[in-house]
């Protein structure tokens, strides 16, 4: 066979075999990257803790997040009983007191910025007590 001439179903059965050698790890390779990125979207975790007013406000007090991308929100109970409450997107954690904690997880759906507000009278300054969250595309 070797010196002699390929013939072209010769030719055609080695490109084959070679692309398939190839092409199947690459395959393999993009589905599982594809996979993990998914995976790490979904992971997708911030933290947040909530002090009153004259005590920090919600630190961080402004979060950005992608349009579309699942989101846990983690919400730590710091100085008085609080909650957490964006209106516009009906989200309300329920009371979360000192010490404990919250885990929401929602899908922001639309562009935009929306307030967060503490759904619990806890000071003179509760009404002051608003963060951001800010959904980009
Ligand atoms: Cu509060």
């Amino acid at each position: 066979m070797w010196g002699e001439k390929l013939d072209r179903t010769e030719l055609l059965a080695i490109i084959l075999v070679g692309a398939i050698l190839i092409g199947t790890p690459l395959v393999i390779y993009y589905y599982q990257v594809n996979r993990v990125i998914k995976i790490m979207n979904y992971e997708k975790e911030i933290e947040i803790a909530a002090n009153t007013f004259e005590n920090g406000n919600w630190f961080p007090d402004k979060i950005v997040v992608k349009k579309g991308e699942p989101i846990r929100l983690i919400i730590y109970g710091s100085d008085v009983a609080h909650s957490l409450t964006i209106p516009k997107l009906g989200i309300d954690s329920g009371i979360i007191k000192p010490g404990h904690i919250k885990v929401i997880e929602f899908i922001p759906e639309e562009e935009g910025i929306y307030e967060i507000y503490c759904g619990i009278p806890c000071g003179s300054f509760h009404s002051f007590m608003i963060g951001k969250l800010i959904v980009v595309r």
